[in-house]
């Protein structure tokens, strides 16, 4: 007979109780199921014996329900009903109710009302204020809800940019000034602006002698929860909030060799140590070698690069698809940089689900040196999102008409963010969308279509004549949600067909487009746009994120239609209507 334990079988009782309230299930149910987990915990017998002897039938609190199920798991090591139930639950339920002060009943709220069934999911939700307005949540509950998710991800392997970013930069600050650094960068996934991060990778170089202090220091930097590992040259630091962090100290003279090495990617590393050998070189962390171990010094990345006959690769490229190709070509495009960004395009306001106001956007946006701004709140079909009936939706062009007055040197455009519908139309009438300045069309539910149906309906929507832009394509949500199923590629190509814009969505959880898809839109003729998604103010910086999906995706400057001047960009914004 398999041996389990006591805590085997109250684990599964507690699992069904908490799945039975999951399900909304008498609560009178629930808890007998609680209560027999406790009293199985307490026993003093063995639980087998029990079993075996039919003595636990009489257990003081163990009904016939309860014994007769508890047989079969002891008897079996299964118990169906419970494997039934779970079938039942989204997995990623559970590791919900993880989050501190979030029980059953507010997960099912979650699930019934948001149809939310990640932690992921949730963060995001909570990000644009879904929880403010549910029955039995609140604004206090939506922040106290966001702690609690911080709280568990510190046990989390992959983060999302923002989070490692924001950790980086005390680190990178503390080593590019410490005297004794010679040169200090950042290095890794986070440096080639990769969707999701596993660590912290720094680089830096200094004298031998002065290593061990250099690394001495960085683990007692303010915020580090304990040391992983310290050796010759490499430190690895966990900070307390469970991001790692890797410090590697090498000699100046070995500084571009290890910069270019632990910058990665593995692949790309891959294909240029065997360009190297087809050169009778010899490449690898500590330098670039000809003749068997003469160095071929180099005082740069750059000069690495040149000495194996290469234009310089920006760092979002090396992933080898393609660019050692190209760059042996001369090929290298000159990427789209932050600078270049001019305008705005995809904030939400308090007409729908973001926190500012119509002016408070405008006044933001001028002085951070933006020329144009065009806002988008969701469309009616978008009722969890506060979306806009046509009534509320005229208010907001009173106001906005006003705040165009107001502010006559900025240019401030009348958008939307319309739900592309199951059958792929928009969500009003031609009458109202004719009078945006332009249409952000997004999926936001039915995600589960045929591949099939799916591609068709978005198909459907780039092909509307008032869409000007297809809203974050794939709907992934990194670490939390897939992208839908659908052909992507079938979908690009009728957007170059018709002339559509396809964004960026620059929310480090969407990074959508994806990037991997950046080189086949352009050639299909594709513009993108740098679009932050924002519902706050402080996420209009999250537009530096896009920028480096942006980079990845091989976009220049010419094919971002937030990167030209506004005159430019009425004629973009106009340019499908036309025809
Ligand atoms: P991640 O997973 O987000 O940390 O991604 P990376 O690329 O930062 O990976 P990481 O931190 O494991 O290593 C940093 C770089 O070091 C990596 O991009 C390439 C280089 N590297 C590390 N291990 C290997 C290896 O086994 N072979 C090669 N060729 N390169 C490696
Ligand atoms: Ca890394
Ligand atoms: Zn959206």
């Amino acid at each position: 007979m398999a041996e389990t334990s006591k805590k085997d079988v109250a684990k599964v009782l507690n699992e069904i109780g908490t799945m039975m309230e999951l399900k909304g299930e008498n609560p009178f149910k629930a808890r007998a199921y609680y209560n027999g987990a406790r009293t199985i915990e307490t026993l003093t017998e063995d639980i087998n014996s029990l079993v075996e002897s039919g003595e636990i039938r009489d257990v003081k609190g163990i009904g016939e329900a309860l014994s007769e199920k508890i047989t079969e798991l002891v008897t079996t090591g299964k118990l169906e009903y419970y494997e039934n139930l779970k079938e039942e639950i989204p997995e990623g339920l559970f590791k919900m109710l993880e989050i501190p002060g979030l029980g059953p009943k507010k997960a099912k709220k979650i699930w019934d009302d948001l149809d939310i069934t990640t932690v992921g999911e949730l963060e995001y939700a909570c990000q644009e204020n879904r929880l403010v307005d549910l029955e039995g949540f609140g604004a206090k509950t939506q922040q106290k809800t966001l702690d609690g998710i911080k709280f568990i991800k510190k046990y989390q392997e992959r983060w999302l940019i923002d989070d490692v970013d924001e950790a980086s930069k005390p680190l990178l600050e503390f080593v590019k000034n410490h005297e004794k650094v010679i040169r200090a960068e950042l290095a890794g996934s986070l440096r080639r602006h990769f969707e999701t991060v596993k660590d912290v990778d720094i680089v830096a170089s200094c004298a031998d002698e002065d290593r061990k202090q250099i690394m001495k220091e960085f683990t007692e930097l303010s915020g580090v929860d304990t040391i992983i590992g310290s050796g010759e040259t490499k430190t690895s630091i966990r900070l307390e909030s469970g991001i790692n962090a890797d410090l590697r100290l090498v000699s100046d003279e070995q500084f571009p060799y290890a910069l270019h090495h632990f910058t990665g990617s593995k692949e790309h590393n891959t294909a240029m140590r065997s360009l190297a050998k087809s050169k009778d070189m010899k490449m690898n962390e500590y330098g670039l070698f000809q003749d068997e171990d003469t160095l071929v010094v180099c005082e740069t990345e750059e000069e690495i690069f040149q000495a194996l006959g290469l234009h310089y690769i920006p760092p979002e490229l090396r992933e080898n698809t393609g660019e050692i190709e190209y760059a042996q070509n001369s090929e290298i495009p000159e990427l789209l940089k932050f600078e270049d960004i001019r305008g705005v395009f995809h904030v939400h306001t308090h007409y729908s689900d973001g926190v500012p106001g119509i002016r408070e956007w405008v006044e933001f946006c001028i002085e951070q040196g933006y020329e144009y701004l065009g806002i988008t709140d969701h469309s009616k079909s978008a009722f969890y999102a506060n979306g806009l009936e046509s009534d509320r939706l005229r208010e907001q062009w009173n106001e906005i008409a006003k705040v165009r007055e107001e502010f006559p040197e900025f240019t401030l455009f009348q958008g939307i963010e319309s739900d592309i519908l199951p059958d792929g139309s928009l969500d009003y009438d031609e009458e109202i969308l004719a009078k945006f300045d332009f249409v952000i069309a997004s999926v936001h539910s039915n995600f589960n279509l045929t591949p099939e149906k799916q591609t068709d309906r978005l198909i459907k929507a780039v092909q509307n004549k008032y869409t000007t832009f297809l809203g974050h394509p794939t709907g992934r949500l990194l670490l939390a949600r897939d992208e839908y199923t659908m052909d992507l590629q079938a979908v690009i190509e009728a957007a170059g067909e018709t002339g559509t814009f396809i964004e960026i969505n620059a929310n480090p959880r969407r990074l959508d487009l994806d990037w991997r898809f950046g080189k086949f839109a352009q050639e299909h003729g594709i513009k993108t746009s740098i679009n932050p998604d924002a519902h706050s103010l402080d996420m209009l910086d999250d537009i530096r994120y896009g920028v480096g999906i942006a980079r990845k995706g091989w976009f220049t400057k010419e094919n971002v239609v937030n990167a030209q001047d506004v005159g430019t960009v009425k004629e973009l914004l106009q340019m499908k209507r036309n025809e």
